[in-house]
């Protein structure tokens, strides 16, 4: 069964940002599916742990080190994918920073730097991803990572918020454009994940009790509680869902 199916054998998927978290729990998920996976980060000691991690699993895994705020960065590693023979069919935008800080207080460096990695690079290594799905004519299929704060704002996370609500409107511009390639661009909008970056929410009393008092699930969630829906829209079972944006929060927005 081709349609409606959860199958991604055959299928090769770039998570950016899989070292840990997150990228990590979606790019576990998507192997165990049957994919063979890519995994991306800055830093190759923590990028080789977390493939060997996955490969000790038994899964199909592989790291390509790059920055995907930096556009030659980028190329070229889609160039050595080209050299390899390695097509990327599922592109997973996840890399992402955070910086807290009220805005009276924020510096230029800081919001360039959040909105570069989070929402730029969603655009660079989406290009480079859809310029070879198109020139292989099969299609592919795009996630791009946002957050509650694609659709809500939190105060001291100004660069943040406004790069994640760029996310959900990238996914829908990817999608006017490319939907007739067979190319599927959505988001997935995680809420209050037990992550590293948010590390410090979680060990803060007050946050912690924020979280769990405002969510109607009353927890915080967990990476790995991601990775269905992200198998979901990198499998034939979307093919026709499109530019729309999907929450895993615990029903967070539903009673905000
Ligand atoms: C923060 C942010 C995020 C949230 C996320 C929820 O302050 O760090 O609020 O990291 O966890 O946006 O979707």
């Amino acid at each position: 069964m081709s349609q409606g199916s959860f199958d991604l054998s055959g299928r090769t998927a770039l998570v950016t940002g899989s070292a840990r978290g997150i990228g990590l729990a979606i790019a576990r998920g998507l192997a165990q599916a049957g994919a063979r996976v890519v995994l991306n980060g800055r830093q190759t000691a923590a990028l080789e742990q977390a493939v060997s991690t996955l490969a000790a699993e038994g899964l199909d895994a592989q790291g390509s080190a790059f920055d995907v705020a930096d556009e030659q960065a980028v190329r070229q590693a889609f160039q050595a994918f080209d050299e390899q023979g390695l097509h990327i069919d599922i592109l997973v935008n996840n890399a992402g920073i955070q910086h807290r800080a009220p805005m009276l207080e924020l510096e230029l460096k800081d919001w360039q730097r959040v909105i570069d990695t989070n929402l730029t690079a969603a655009f660079l290594v989406g290009r480079e991803a859809a310029r070879r799905m198109i020139a292989k004519g099969n299609g592919g299929k795009i996630i791009n990572i946002g957050s509650l704060t694609s659709e809500a704002a939190r105060a001291t996370v100004a660069p943040y918020t406004v790069a994640k609500g760029g996310i959900k409107l990238l996914s829908r511009s990817m999608a006017a454009e490319w939907a007739r390639f067979n190319i599927q661009a959505n988001s997935i909008g995680p809420g209050y994940i037990l992550t590293d970056m948010n590390e410090a929410l979680v060990n803060n009393p007050e946050f912690d009790a924020w979280v769990k008092s405002s969510n109607p699930a009353q927890r915080w969630g967990k990476p790995e509680e991601l990775a269905g829906t992200a198998v979901y829209l990198a499998s034939p079972a979307s093919d026709y869902v499109n530019g729309q944006i999907i929450y895993v929060d615990g029903g967070w927005l539903a009673v905000l």
